[in-house]
């Protein structure tokens, strides 16, 4: 049976280690684009020659043609550009719109059967516009941040516990913003959940409290330290995660930028939800109980996405 086909959009600091994880995992031949003319043919290139050490086969393109796309199985975007210290997600919004709507015209012709994860933020907004601009089917395109803020969660849950990471579980809900919502109570070392952990003195709740905030400015303690762009090897580890559930019908539970309808009182909007991806993509949106706190958490957030697509409605009129 032929390799899967991934097409990578964006070859830069995301797109190269897209395509590197992707090669030692043989997840399939990579195509990766990008208009920077020689990164992705360079990248593609290296990636290709560090086959023989790490002992992987696949077949490696770097290109700035959309033709080359063609027939791939899954797309991920990251084109666009990331911020730099002292920028909101959202102060990228102009420019990367007019970047998704390059992109999905390109995924529009020549591969509408991929499925497709977006990394480029604002994310639930540029998932959104991505989605209207290749106008495929909502349960093929999805947003990549709940993976990747839930690992962060993790991993400074598992240096509070002690324990390892592996062992920690942990949701986070909501729109990839300052509004995201990491969602304490379902989320556990070994199954035990975390008010239960302050309960028997593992931790106290000012802790967890300061690992919540922590996980909300995850994104800007990284760019603070960068000072030239924003996180890579996690971003892209995560969408890998996505990635493979999707081509080996995984049905792994993730929290996904997912269009959500019928669900958290939505009717037809992108935000950050658990789900379940397999063979079909998104094949269900799971809708957990909230207490009161936590809805109101959750429709903050909401309410931030919407006012981004609002605006991206007011940049461009035929998304109106
Ligand atoms: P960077 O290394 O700058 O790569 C972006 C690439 O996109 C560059 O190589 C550009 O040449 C290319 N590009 C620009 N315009 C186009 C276009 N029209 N068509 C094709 N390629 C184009 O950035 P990065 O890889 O570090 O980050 C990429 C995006 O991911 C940014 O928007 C970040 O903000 C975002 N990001 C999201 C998360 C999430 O968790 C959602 C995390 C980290 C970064």
């Amino acid at each position: 049976m032929a390799r899967p086909k991934i097409a990578l959009i964006g070859a830069g600091q995301i797109g190269g280690t897209l395509a590197h994880l992707a090669a030692i995992k043989e997840l399939g031949d990579v195509v990766l684009f990008d208009i920077a003319e020689g990164t992705p043919q360079g990248k593609a290139l290296d990636i290709a020659q560090s086959g023989p050490s790490e002992g992987f086969d696949g077949a490696f393109k770097g290109t700035s043609d959309y033709a080359d796309i063609a027939g791939a199985d899954v797309c991920i975007v990251t084109a666009g550009v990331p911020r730099k210290p002292g920028m909101s997600r959202d102060d990228l919004l102009g420019i990367n719109l007019k970047v998704m709507k390059s992109v999905g015209e390109g995924i529009k012709a020549h591969a509408p059967n991929a499925f497709v994860i977006c990394i480029t933020n604002p994310l639930d907004a540029m998932v959104w516009a991505l989605r209207e601009f290749s106008g495929l089917p909502h349960e093929k395109v999805v947003g990549m941040a709940g993976v990747l803020d839930s690992a962060r969660f993790r991993h400074f849950l598992s240096l509070e516990f002690g324990v390892s990471m592996r062992d920690v579980t942990a949701f986070v809900l909501g729109g990839h913003g300052d509004t995201m919502v990491p969602l304490v109570r379902y989320s556990t070392v070994a199954g035990i959940p975390l008010p239960d952990l302050v309960k028997m003195g593992w931790t106290t709740q000012e802790k967890l409290d300061s690992i919540v905030q922590r996980t909300r400015d995850g994104g800007a303690e990284i760019v603070g330290l960068l000072k030239t762009g924003s996180a890579f090897y996690a971003p892209a580890t995560s969408a890998i995660e996505m990635a493979e559930s999707y081509l080996k019908d995984q049905k792994r539970v993730l929290p996904c930028a997912a269009y959500v309808q019928n669900a958290y009182g939505l009717d037809g909007m992108y935000v950050g939800v658990p789900t379940v991806i397999g063979a079909n993509g998104i094949e269900k949106v799971i809708e957990i109980d909230m207490n009161a706190e936590e809805q109101a958490m959750m429709q903050k957030s909401i309410d931030a996405v919407k006012g981004l697509v609002e605006a991206c409605k007011g940049i461009d009129n035929s998304l109106a």
